[in-house]
């Protein structure tokens, strides 16, 4: 099909394209939204052909522009402009291909088995997709960490060469989300004025008019957060987006909103403005009228005219190549050229844990682990000079404060800072290390145990992206004391270690500290969780006891018994191993032969072979005890259907450490007569609070 058979503008066609590619491939799946993407393919076609500092050619150039695509159900409206602009695939390995990111093939296989083009724009799966999407309201949140990472690596390695702006594209869902407010105020209060979030101002969702449910004033709100707040009457209206886009590159001191008054559905004559045109195919019938509407041949199916790639070619790819040519000029000047690169793989440099501490023994006050990680994470962070470290407003209870020179506040005009202070905004704090994590910072963030509840969606996506975020929760368990049921997490240990790809590491002691964050920092491409105590512990003897080493298998023998094979397994994490080891020497002055395994993360020991395993868990018939604070959840998997699990089965008590530790039966006396229980009848006995349940 030549140009010259469609009566259209060139401009016009390449956004008719767009709209009809994504109308096509939804009406194929039978299933996806065609609404947002035909009436917001003329602002994703405004910016990324005349704005976008973007090369289809290499998309993991690290100074691009970011586009986020927050409404990620309008995921059509993205792969139809990677397809059209020639956006290149990058393998596993960063090489880059010559393979499309996304052929007209793949968005023939939209929503199918295996395609490039799943349901919802997926990180790491389709190159091009700068952050996975579909969770209302994290996309534009994570848009807020990108702006951060590209401040501060502009402060680190010169403005010349990162000085990239991230657009993020949003829907009325992500406006209303909690996680949005949060972002925004953050962004506001940083002042980030490389970040424009366009708002498709289209008053529906899937309930029906907006009106049902939201009115509030976003013009008012934003100002309010000290944004930059600007209109767009009609999102067909190119010349004023460009100048709305050309006003937020002008504004120096503060982010962007940029207010864009769309149709849903644009061009369907019966479905457009209604929910109808949300999140279902649009039917044969109206995909025809719709076609004709647009001057469109309303038989053709996947048609990108003559002339539409090589017209995204000669905008978007001409720029992007030219601005990616000098900046690679720049960068072969520059004497961080080598740490640019290995910040870029995610690596680490030589010597980033020649210096952990190693903690003398200690068995009578004990340190917290987080205090101990908090010297570990000092260490690590003087030597990794891209590691940020954030906290929700709890920076010195949970220990994350780094004390070397040089390690300041983030913050306007001083962007060069290594602590990021987020405020009480957990949903913002998490999305935002994302957002630095996909833009090859090394972030961490921090809060209390139980509130990692308010981070969850924001983790899962990190999980999701397999990004190396540490998420650093202390106060992990009933031992934080009077602080009560509301701060005593009992279910979160459980839950996310329910999380695939998460790896959670609950160190025992200041020793098995520094070897938890050598497993996390390990994870190169995985988020960890650590998890941290309040209260102090004992700092085992460790020529007493096994290294601490033992964490890098995820568990390991920590104390074995004397005189044959044991016959009671005691198997603890945290703040209960001390209590698996008062037990354990209790009966071993009884005559009882007891083995301690100390099993901090359970993930890395799932990964260990199986004759690993089973040497540290023998299936030789001994009686197995499981120790946690927690909900019991899971731990089957370790002592079996036969075995005794010490935990929690109600929610905590507000009452000193020592208190609430007896109360729930948390004592070396408690595991103590269980162990011996349990050992008398050979199996299994009800442990803590069984019996209320
Ligand atoms: C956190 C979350 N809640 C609910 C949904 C389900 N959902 C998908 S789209 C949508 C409505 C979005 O409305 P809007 O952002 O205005 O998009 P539009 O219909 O205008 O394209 C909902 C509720 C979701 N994806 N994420
Ligand atoms: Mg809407």
């Amino acid at each position: 099909m030549t140009t010259s058979q469609i009566d259209l503008d060139i401009d016009t066609l390449c956004i008719d394209t767009i709209r009809t590619l994504s109308i096509d491939a939804v009406q194929k799946a039978n299933s996806g939204h065609p609404g947002a993407p035909m009436a917001l393919a003329p602002v994703a076609y405004e910016l990324w052909q005349n704005h976008l500092r973007y090369d289809p050619a290499d998309p993991t150039w690290p100074n691009r522009d970011r586009f986020v695509l927050s409404n990620g159900h309008a995921s059509m409206l993205l792969y139809s402009v990677l397809h059209l602009a020639g956006v290149r695939k990058v393998e596993d390995d960063y090489t880059l291909t010559d393979e499309p990111a996304v052929s007209l093939h793949e968005i023939e296989r939209f929503r199918q088995l295996h395609s490039r083009t799943p349901g919802h724009p997926e990180y790491r799966w389709t190159s091009g997709v700068e952050t996975t999407t579909g969770p209302l309201g994290q996309g534009i949140a994570t848009s807020v960490g990108m702006a951060l990472a590209s401040k501060w690596q502009g402060e680190r390695f010169g403005r010349d060469l990162f000085d990239f702006d991230v657009y993020a594209l949003a829907g009325d869902g992500c406006l209303m989300e909690g996680v949005s407010h949060e972002a925004a105020s953050l962004a506001g209060h940083l002042k980030l004025d490389n970040l424009c979030w366009l708002y498709d101002n289209n008053h529906i969702t899937i309930d029906g008019k907006t009106e049902l449910a939201y009115e509030d004033d976003v013009l008012t709100r934003f100002e309010a957060y000290g944004w930059n707040v600007l209109r767009v009457g009609d999102a067909n209206d190119r010349d004023l987006l460009a100048r709305a886009l050309e006003k937020f590159k002008d504004t120096n001191d503060r982010p962007t909103i940029i207010v864009v008054d769309s149709h849903i559905g644009y061009g369907s004559p019966n479905k457009e403005d209604t929910e109808a045109a949300h999140g279902e195919p649009l039917g044969p019938e109206e995909v025809k009228l719709t076609k004709e509407f647009y001057g469109w041949p309303e038989d053709a199916q996947f048609l990108v005219p003559d002339g539409v790639m090589e017209h995204f070619a000669e905008g978007v790819g001409r720029r992007g190549a030219e601005l990616h040519a000098e900046w690679k000029q720049k960068l072969e000047g520059s004497s961080q050229r080598d740490e640019i690169a290995m910040m870029q793989h995610r690596e680490l440099p030589d010597g980033w844990d020649a210096e952990l501490p190693s903690f003398e023994a200690d068995e009578e006050k004990g340190l917290a682990t987080r205090k101990a990680s908090n010297q570990v994470e000092n260490m690590i962070a003087e030597r990794v000079p891209w590691m940020i470290a954030g906290s929700a407003d709890l920076t010195d209870s949970t220990a994350v404060r780094l004390s070397f020179d040089g390690a300041h506040n983030f913050e306007p005009g001083e962007f060069d800072g290594r602590q990021i202070h987020f405020g009480i905004r957990e949903h913002a704090a998490v999305t935002a290390c994302s957002g630095m994590s996909l833009c090859k910072l090394r972030p961490l963030w921090s809060t209390y145990l139980t509130f990692s509840d308010y981070a969850r969606p924001g983790i899962r996506l990190s999980a999701i992206m397999e990004l190396p975020v540490i998420h650093l929760f202390t106060h992990d368990s009933i031992g934080l004391g009077e602080d009560g049921p509301t701060h005593q997490p009992i279910e979160q240990l459980a839950s996310l270690r329910a999380m695939p790809h998460l790896d959670v590491i609950r160190p025992a002691d200041a020793n098995e500290v520094t070897e938890a964050w050598r497993l996390a920092m390990g994870r190169t491409h995985n988020p960890v969780a650590l998890v941290l105590t309040r209260q102090n512990v004992p700092v085992f003897d460790r020529s007493k006891y096994a290294s601490a080493e033992g964490v890098r298998r995820g568990g390991y023998v920590l104390a074995d018994a004397e005189g044959g094979d044991p016959e009671l397994i005691l198997i603890a994490s945290g703040s209960e191993v001390q209590l698996a080891l008062g037990a354990h020497e209790a009966l071993a002055a009884e005559g009882v032969r007891s083995r301690v395994v100390s099993l901090p993360c359970w993930e890395a020991f799932d990964r260990e072979d199986a004759d690993y395993r089973d040497e540290v868990l023998p299936d030789n018939g001994a009686v197995r005890v499981a120790i946690e604070e927690g909900s019991t959840l899971g731990w089957e998997r370790y002592v079996g259907r036969d075995g005794t699990i010490l935990g929690m089965h109600t929610f905590g008590q507000s009452a000193p450490f020592a208190d609430v530790e007896e109360e729930f039966g948390f004592t070396v006396e408690n595991v103590t007569a269980l162990a011996r229980e349990a050992l008398a009848k050979g199996g299994k006995v009800k442990a803590g609070q069984e019996e209320e349940r």
